[in-house]
């Protein structure tokens, strides 16, 4: 079925690979299926809410509340859906690349892990559906939730760390098996990925359990705001790197096998991760940088920490070009750029990842804005932060989830992607593009001219400035509305993939690229973890030991719970 030019040829594995076991794949599919399930109904809420805050919509159905849609949103899809959509596939490449299956024991800590998370989001969503926890997926004191939220969200952190554990089994078991070898590139970024999440979700869970918990059930009167922000974004902005690399695994591993290339380099890849974690998580002050408790040198010194993190993005842009540079001239491609027509365009589990990739340019320098210190106070709380994290989050991440989707459904169900719904997906990342063109332009351009985000709709007293955003709005409720069209054609291919698509006669290919012969093998110190989760916390403490003594030295009054809906 393979074409001269390089396209979509239905992704049957010829060369048939073992299934995937019949009990992990029970396991990786309900991790999916809870995923997709958030991803629907936070596009409902996600589309109600652009039409409402552009004026378009002014009473939403069943008295919901424009903040407690918000905060659906927020929490369905920033947290629900990214977390269980990422362990699930993390979970598959697991087994993929550590011998095929799940021991029972690493199998029924990733089941425990996975009703921890069901039962936390349970918890937490009928609060938000209850209207007693109004209060945004960032969950600000004083803001006051019912302490079932908090307790509900606590299980979802506790839960992705019981799914972790399964992960560093099943490697630990790998590495015991096979002493003095490289673990093999997919479950050592998997690795890395849960080791930075979990580092960064400290930060929350102390905030959680000593702060917020005590407080919603009143056996503390007051909470330090500066303190629980501090900790808050300690986890918040990690959380974009566990967003990421996921991703960036899909780009370095998976997507390699399917340009028929082979992975440029075995150890770049390795170090851009560990450099991820190192820049990633001492650098939460520069969501703060407009906090008045905390002195400009230590948002100067995370400012800087933050700017660092151009190194490994700049390393995943060389290292992924050059992947494909080289899979177009071993196909035959002349000249400089040759290889670019040689890329498989027609095939979407290749094209809806690159259209991300192409969103990341525009997005990153955004953020390179967004951390800026003074220039961030140009920014601050206004929707141009929402453009940008739906540029980002919201395009470059899940547009990779989708082309990953498109064939893990698949592999999964044994079913075939048939070029129908090949197509459809590209239909489905062309509408997606649109649709975000439309809506988060406008809204990093409405943003600059100071409209703020987290508003429900108002005229503002019919005030001048607010006149001159009226034609973003519209532009915005536009986009929304057809981001939301390409949500219910990515969940109908879901389906489509998941109950009819044709059975295939062989397995369904679960690509894995194979790493350059020419390329040497990774430096040991590069899985030396207990070195890297040192440097971390050093850095850690360096960035925010003396702050975080001064919040306690010089403690604020402190908040009363506030109920402001
Ligand atoms: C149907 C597609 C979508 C539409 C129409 C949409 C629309 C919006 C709008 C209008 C806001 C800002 C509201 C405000 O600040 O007042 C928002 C916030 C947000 N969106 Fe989306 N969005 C969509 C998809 C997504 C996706 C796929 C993600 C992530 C995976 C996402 C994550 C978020 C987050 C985290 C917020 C911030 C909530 C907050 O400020 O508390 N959105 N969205
Ligand atoms: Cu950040």
């Amino acid at each position: 079925m393979s074409q001269a030019h390089p396209g979509y040829d239905g992704a049957v594995l010829h060369d048939a690979k073992a299934e995937f076991d019949a009990k992990d794949k029970a396991m990786i599919k309900a991790h999916l299926a809870f995923a997709y399930i958030s991803l629907g109904l936070g596009a409902i809420a996600g589309l109600l809410q652009a039409l409402e805050r552009t004026g378009m919509v002014i009473s939403l159905p069943l008295g919901t509340g424009y903040y407690q849609l918000l905060t659906l949103h927020g929490v369905l899809l920033g947290l629900v859906f990214t977390t269980l959509f990422i362990i699930g596939f993390l979970h598959s490449g697991i087994v993929k690349t550590l011998g095929g299956a799940y021991s029972n024991a690493e199998r029924r800590v990733a089941w425990v892990g996975f009703y921890m998370m069901l039962i936390g989001v349970i918890m937490a969503g009928l609060m938000i559906l209850t209207n007693q926890a109004t209060v945004l997926y960032t969950f600000y004191a004083p803001l006051h939730a019912s302490p079932w939220f908090y307790i509900g969200s606590a299980l979802l952190i506790v839960g992705s760390w019981v799914s972790g554990v399964a992960i560093f089994m099943s490697y630990g078991r790998w590495k015991k098996a096979n002493p003095g070898k490289p673990a093999p590139l997919f479950s050592f970024m998997s690795v890395a990925t849960m080791i930075l999440w979990i580092i960064a979700t400290l930060g929350v869970a102390v905030e959680v359990l000593f702060q917020l918990i005590p407080w919603s059930f009143g056996w503390v009167p007051r909470i330090d705001v500066e303190l629980s922000r501090t900790f808050f974004w300690y986890f918040g902005h990690p959380l974009v790197y566990f967003w990421l690399l996921p991703a960036y695994i899909y780009w370095y591993v998976n997507i390699p096998r399917i340009i028929k290339g082979k992975i440029f380099s075995d150890s770049l890849p390795r170090l851009t991760f560990i450099l991820f974690i190192l820049y990633s998580i001492p650098v939460g002050f520069h969501h703060q940088l407009m906090e008045p408790g905390i002195g400009y040198f230590w948002k100067f010194l995370q400012v800087i920490l933050t700017f660092f993190v151009v190194i490994p993005s700049l390393l995943t842009a060389f290292t992924i070009l050059a992947t494909f540079e080289l899979a177009g001239r071993s196909l035959g491609a002349k000249g400089r750029f040759g290889w670019v027509r040689k890329m498989p365009w027609g095939d979407v589990r290749f094209l809806a990842p690159v259209v991300g990739m192409l969103f990341f340019i525009p997005g990153g320098a955004g953020g390179i804005i967004n951390a800026s210190y003074q220039m961030n106070q140009v920014v601050h709380n206004t929707l141009w932060v929402t453009g940008h994290f739906h540029m980002t989050l919201a395009t470059t991440v899940i547009l990779t989830f989708f082309g990953i989707s498109y064939w893990l459904i698949p592999a999964l169900t044994n079913r075939i992607l048939t070029p129908v719904a090949n197509r459809l997906g590209i239909l489905q990342t062309v509408i997606w593009s649109l649709g975000m063109l439309l809506m988060s332009v406008p809204m990093h351009i409405t943003g600059i001219l100071g409209e703020p985000r987290r508003t429900a709709y108002t005229t503002y007293g019919n005030a001048p400035l607010a006149e001159i955003w009226r034609p973003y709005r519209a532009m915005m409720a536009m986009g929304g509305t057809l981001l939301f069209i390409g949500i219910v054609i990515f969940l109908g291919i879901a389906i489509y993939l998941w109950y009819f698509a044709p059975k295939a006669a062989q397995s369904i290919e679960y690509p894995i690229g194979e790493v350059n012969d020419k390329a040497p093998a990774p430096p040991p110190i590069l899985e030396r973890w207990s070195l890297w989760v040192a440097i971390t916390f050093a850095l850690v403490l360096i960035a925010y030991t003396v702050p975080i003594v001064g919040m306690f030295m010089n403690p604020s009054p402190g908040s009363p719970p506030l109920r402001t809906w």
